[in-house]
């Protein structure tokens, strides 16, 4: 018989660290990666019709309209229907979750919590690798030549929005969502909550309730970062 799929979603405020755990994670265990952020990232750069109208939300520290990130991520979702998944920057709303939890009851929400003190101080030296969604920092994980990506060599970049007064708008709309988000999952008994500061601090905690879900690359068993 074929293993269970898993389904997850990875929760947290803005730079709280969701691309950066689940970058571990998936090195860790075989799912796939859907961040709506990085997709949108690569619909704009692209100029798709959902990149152009993401912008200008994007870029004012808004929400894109829950209507077009759910048929959005629907489409995404499609594509990896026969694979274990975890789903980063969606659900923001609670239209938007119950309107997953219709195309999929997940297993588990990880919930990061870090405070915003924390999160406004690491997002000034944030840099990118626009395909990949590879994430760095000038004071975490430094990229070994400056300005490059560690796989590919090519250039990194800042965010739009990670200007200070896009942060501070980003994190007021995520502190009037996430409340009602949260008392969504804790209802359906799927909420994990992590809180710490570093993102070294969490992360084993976040492996270790994993593991008790779905088994580890066995490659990986040895170094888990
Ligand atoms: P995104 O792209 O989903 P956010 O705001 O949810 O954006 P973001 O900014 O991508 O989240 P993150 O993934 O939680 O943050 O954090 P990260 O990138 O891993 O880490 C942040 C920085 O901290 C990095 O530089 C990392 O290296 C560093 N770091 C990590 N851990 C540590 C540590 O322990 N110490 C230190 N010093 N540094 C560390 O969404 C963008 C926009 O798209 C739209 C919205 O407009 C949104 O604002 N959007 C949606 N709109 C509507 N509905 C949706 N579902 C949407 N999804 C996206
Ligand atoms: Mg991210």
């Amino acid at each position: 018989m074929a293993a269970k799929l898993f389904k997850s979603v990875i929760l947290g405020a803005p730079a709280s660290g969701k691309g950066t755990i689940s970058g571990r994670i998936v090195k860790n265990f075989n799912l796939a990666h859907i961040s709506s952020g990085d997709k949108l990232r690569q619909q704009i750069q692209e100029k798709t019709p959902i990149g152009v109208e993401a912008q200008k939300y994007i870029l004012a520290g808004k929400l894109v309209p829950d209507g077009t990130m759910i048929k959005f991520i629907s489409s995404e979702l499609r594509k990896v229907s026969n694979q274990s998944w975890l789903l980063d920057g969606f659900p923001r709303t609670l239209a938007q979750a119950e309107a997953l939890w219709e195309i999929e009851k997940m297993d588990l929400v990880i919930n990061l919590q870090v405070p915003y003190e924390v999160i406004i101080a690491r997002v000034k030296g944030r840099w990118i690798h626009l395909p990949s969604g590879r994430v760095y920092n000038e004071d975490f994980n430094a990229p070994k030549v400056p300005g490059k990506d560690d796989i590919t060599g090519e250039p990194l970049v800042q965010r739009e929005d990670d200007k200070p007064e896009v942060v501070l708008k980003r994190l007021e709309q995520y502190g009037r969502m996430a409340g009602p988000l949260i008392t969504y999952y804790e209802g359906k008994g799927i909420l994990r909550t992590f809180i710490g500061e570093r993102t070294d601090e969490i992360w084993p905690k976040v492996l270790e309730c994993l593991e008790t879900y779905i088994p580890r690359h066995k490659i990986s068993q040895k170094s888990s970062q």
